[in-house]
């Protein structure tokens, strides 16, 4: 068998056929011999080439029929997972089922489809405590993951960055880097990496942009997405102004594009739709009454419809590799507010809504206040949008969405460059439970008031220099981290700045004119 000559096809018909992977990738136990590697690579060839290509190079002893393996749902996403830290690995959790439910694979019984389908996650878990991932070792997604890929330790980071960053940073750079080298060999084609973690603690926001500075360091061209949660203005944690400033410091630094979620607007979310379910009596609002289960619902639809366009097919499908290309026109300027609609708080199969709501109310609902995974409000006249994207599922049509688009660019303010243009994603593949959902992205000169509230919370602290020396005791933290980091913030709080008033400035030209 001519290995070479077909992996060389294999990877043409790649680029020109863009095809996607799923976050899946197919089981290869016991596959250290390489033989077995190349063959599988082989298969795969195989049952993805088209027409006479496919004929041209027949593989021995495979016939697709025969193989149970592959089915056409299941594309394969170039994109590696990395959920770190406590919040990180719950959303994880709420992450799997929901997205083998959308192949059609069901993981809440014991006997899981998971036997069958042979699915493996790509995915490395990271948390320094091994509570919640050690239900990864027992429950029905167990099969899901590569033990080797499991970091964990005890008895956590303390909920102080510093440990995170510094102890646990330096502790596990080698094992991190060895677990990720080996999530990255079995794809091909890597876009990038999807990471999650919240930044109220130490381990998800100290060990979580460690893990994002090695991947910068180590795979520079490749993409680094971070969705990760800020706490809730009743911090649960006394430390968490420190932790949230220092991540988010780093998080300027080294990611590509950041997706911040508040609990705060989760919380909001779910109370309104509980609300509206004591009041209406409806059992279509299905929440759990669990805060974080359906807090964490909410996230993980967003990332679903994120991904959805590199998973599935559609008419004008948006690509995840597309997103900072369209929503970034600077570089540290990554921070994207976004919106869903609709909401869903618990899991598609226990509730299909019935919905047959109006596309333009769909819209409307995308761009309140009620949708928003972020309290922010990009459509005040004092902010100005500098790029934006609308992703649609399901049965959105093309003039649904550029009539509500027209509607959208005028109640909202742009820059200069960014008013005519807006991204469009159509995905043709609805999520579970609903016929179509939108998801939108912004990036808004407004999400200064995220930096703003992070530098308050963090000097009515650092006034009093209240615990700080927990940070300043651990090898490798100087206090000057805290400035720096104040005034980063700051610098990027201008830099939002500037771009509205440059905006101010063209209009009193135009005027004066
Ligand atoms: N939305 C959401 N927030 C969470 C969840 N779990 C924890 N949080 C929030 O995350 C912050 C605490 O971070 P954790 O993720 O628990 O901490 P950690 O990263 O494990 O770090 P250490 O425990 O300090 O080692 C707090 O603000 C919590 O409210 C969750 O499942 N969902
Ligand atoms: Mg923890």
């Amino acid at each position: 068998m001519d290995y070479e000559k077909n992996i060389i096809v294999l990877m043409a018909i790649n680029v020109t056929e863009q095809l996607f992977r799923s976050i899946f990738s197919e089981t290869l136990e016991n596959s250290d011999e390489e033989e077995e590697l190349v063959e599988a690579f082989l298969l795969e060839a195989h049952l993805r080439l088209r027409g006479p290509l496919r004929k041209a190079i027949r593989i021995e002893g495979y016939v697709e029929e025969t193989v149970p393996r592959f089915n056409t749902k299941q594309f394969r996403e170039h994109y590696r997972m990395l959920p770190i830290g406590q919040c990180g690995n719950q959303i994880g959790s709420a992450f799997w089922p929901l997205a083998l439910h959308e192949y059609g694979i069901q993981t809440t019984t014991d006997v899981t489809d998971l036997n069958t389908a042979k699915v493996k996650a790509r995915a490395v878990l990271v948390d320094m405590e091994d509570s919640v991932l050690s239900r990864f070792k027992q429950g029905p997604l167990r099969q899901l993951f590569d033990q080797t890929c499991i970091v964990t330790n005890y008895p956590g980071s303390g909920n102080n960055w510093a440990i995170g960053y510094y102890v646990h940073g330096s502790d596990y750079h080698d094992r991190l880097e060895e677990s990720i080298r080996r999530i990255v060999e079995r794809c091909d084609q890597l876009h990038g990496f999807l990471l999650m973690h919240s930044l109220g603690g130490g381990t998800g926001s100290g060990l979580g942009t460690a893990t994002l500075k090695l991947l910068r360091d180590n795979y520079p061209h490749v993409e680094r997405i971070v969705s990760c949660v800020y706490p809730a203005n009743t911090q649960d944690t006394i430390t968490a102004p420190y932790n949230t400033l220092l991540a988010t410091q780093e998080l300027i630094e080294h990611a590509t594009c950041v997706l911040p979620v508040e609990n705060k607007a989760l919380l909001d979310i779910c109370n309104a739709q509980i609300n509206k379910r004591d009041n209406t009596g409806q059992i279509n609002y299905n929440a759990s009454c669990k805060p974080f289960q359906d807090m964490n619902s909410i996230i993980v639809n967003m990332l679903l419809h994120l991904t959805s366009g590199s998973r599935f097919p559609g008419n004008l499908n948006m690509d995840m590799n597309e997103i900072a290309t369209n929503l970034v026109p600077y570089p540290k300027l990554h921070y994207i507010f976004s919106s869903i609609s609709p909401v869903t708080l618990s899991a598609p199969n226990m509730c299909t809504m019935q919905e047959a709501k109006l596309q333009d109310e769909v819209f409307t609902n995308l761009w309140s206040r009620n949708n928003q995974l972020i309290r922010l409000d990009p459509l005040q006249p004092t902010s100005v949008i500098l790029a934006a994207a609308h992703i649609a599922r399901g049965n959105t049509t093309l003039t649904d969405i550029k009539r509500n688009i027209e509607r959208f660019q005028n109640k909202s303010k742009f820059t200069s460059w960014s008013k005519d243009c807006m991204k469009i994603g159509l995905c043709s593949v609805p999520p579970a439970g609903h016929s179509s959902s939108l998801l939108c992205l912004l990036n808004s000169s407004a999400m200064s008031s995220l930096f703003k509230d992070i530098i308050r919370e963090f000097s009515k602290l650092y006034k009093k220099k209240a615990h700080v020396h927990h940070y300043t005791q651990v090898h490798g933290f100087e206090e000057t981290h805290f400035i720096e980091s104040k005034e980063n913030i700051l610098n990027l709080c201008e830099c939002y700045a500037e771009i509205q008033n440059m905006e101010e400035t063209s209009i009193s030209r135009l005027q004066v004119i």
